[in-house]
């Protein structure tokens, strides 16, 4: 039976940064093995509903870790460090008690370390039994397979003037509206809330993203819910929604995308580790609670103090930025390098069409916001959220350059204090030229 010190069981984003902290500190020819299912090695996932669908992103030119500004790992550079890299390789059972992973093909590979960074999948509408959404023509976006089926579906949709319907106002409804806004289709962004991007815009940033989407042609069903999906020949033809009276109407479309949320991907772990908020408990070295056994990414649920109310408690978070954090902060811990306990400082960004936004911290629904900059012409603005004695606890910066990001992260890791009457430290950000 195969043998190493360390398996990394997953090939995402989480994948490539682990690998390249363990060969910065010292990791021996040997020692690694990575199982995924997918045929690629590591790759940066975000360019997926970004560059990909303008044809700018293409593998192997987005290999990680160019994102976070290191090497690009193609798979000769693993064959370099000695790391065994087994693509196509799905894993059918883990027994953690033995510490042996199965894959598909029956063989079985055993483990000093094991590395769980399997992150998450789209939570998809058959789930919830709407009609007809098994038809073909309905998209999902998680993997470059994904990618490619969505960028042939787009190919075809524009020789054949289809329409598209993007159901969802996340980030994938809202990034992938754009992608086929920017190839030129017709576009019908579906969701369910009364703004896009619900869990974190304001209204009133709301407002700057829709009227952008407005001007490049996207059209917007809020307050939606979709109900059935209408097909000819096994193909989708149209999505059906009830609006908030609840009525139903009908939306032409040969190609829809969901973007509808994803579900960590835990199940073989199950009865085997500890589980909370939807994942695998860890600690602050990403530890769960079988001894040799750490988790990353997606599906670790880690001790986050809450910038708000100073609280800790366990939650996932599904960027890319703590998947590349988190497994570089397991792979220390395995290397004896004992490091300090992880301290994450949520983090999104997007970008739609030619803008690009940042955000740091927290947007508790309670907070007074305070917006700055220039809304109207959305230029360079953003909003402070400020929690309990004016304390900074959510910074968001659409337009900014990186020093200006830089100095809005600083602010609220620190908790600073503002005086909520005044534009604070947006103005001061926005109007002193760094911007
Ligand atoms: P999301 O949670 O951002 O958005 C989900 C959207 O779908 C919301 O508008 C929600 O109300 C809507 N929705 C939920 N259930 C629905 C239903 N039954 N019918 C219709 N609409 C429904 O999730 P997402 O956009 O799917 O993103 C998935 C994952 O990808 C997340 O982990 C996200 O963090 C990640 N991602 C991140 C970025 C980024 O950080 N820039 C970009 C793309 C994806
Ligand atoms: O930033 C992102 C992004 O665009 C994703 O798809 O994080 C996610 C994944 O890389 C992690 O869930």
């Amino acid at each position: 039976m195969p043998s190493y010190k360390i398996v990394f069981l997953g090939g995402g984003n989480a994948a490539g940064y682990a690998a390249r902290a363990f060969v910065e500190n010292g990791l021996k020819a040997g020692e690694l093995a990575i199982v995924t299912e997918e045929p690629y090695c590591a790759y940066e996932r975000p360019a997926l509903s970004k560059g990909y669908l303008l044809g700018a992103a293409r593998l192997p030119g987005f290999h990680t870790c160019v994102g976070g500004g290191g090497e690009r790992q193609a798979p000769e550079w693993y064959s370099e460090k000695g790391i065994t890299y087994l693509t196509d390789s799905r894993v059918t059972k883990a027994d953690l008690a033995n510490r042996t992973l199965t894959l598909e093909n029956g063989e079985v590979l055993s483990y000093e370390y094991l590395i769980i960074g399997t992150g998450a999948r789209p939570v998809r509408l058959t789930e919830f039994a709407v009609p007809g959404a098994e038809l073909g023509g309905i998209h999902y976006l998680r993997d470059v397979k994904d990618a490619d089926a969505l960028v042939a579906a787009i190919a075809t949709a524009k020789e054949r003037a289809g329409k598209a319907v993007v159901v969802g106002g996340g980030y994938i409804g809202m990034e992938v509206a754009a992608g086929l806004a920017a190839n030129g289709l017709a576009v019908t962004l579906v969701f369910p809330e009364n703004h896009l991007l619900n869990r974190l815009f304001t209204p009133e940033l709301a407002a700057v993203y829709e009227r952008l989407y407005d001007a490049k042609g996207v059209k917007m069903v809020k307050n939606a819910r979709v109900v059935g999906f209408g097909g000819v020949d096994g193909k989708v033809s149209s999505v059906g929604y009830t609006d908030a009276t609840g009525a139903v109407h009908q939306l032409e479309a040969s190609l829809v995308v969901v973007g509808v949320g994803a579900r960590a991907n835990v199940e073989l772990f199950q009865g085997q580790l500890e589980m909370t908020a939807g994942g695998i408990k860890v600690d602050g070295q990403m530890a769960t609670s079988v001894p040799g056994v750490f988790a990353v990414g997606d599906v670790a649920a880690f001790p986050l103090t809450s910038v708000a109310t100073g609280q800790v408690s366990h939650a996932r978070q599904e960027h890319v930025t703590h998947c590349r954090l988190s497994a570089a902060q397991a792979a220390k811990a395995i290397l004896g390098l004992s490091p300090t306990p992880y301290d994450y400082l949520p983090y999104f960004y997007s970008r739609v069409f030619a803008l690009s936004w940042v955000f740091y911290g927290e947007a508790p629904a309670d907070a007074v916001k305070v917006h700055f900059g220039d809304m109207t012409e959305a230029k360079c603005f953003g909003c402070l959220w400020l929690g309990a004695g004016g304390k900074l606890v959510g910074a968001f910066l659409e337009g900014g350059s990186a020093d200006d990001a830089a100095v809005l992260k600083g602010a609220v890791a620190k908790g600073l204090r503002l005086p909520a009457e005044e534009g604070g430290l947006g103005e001061a950000v926005v109007g002193s030229g760094a911007a």
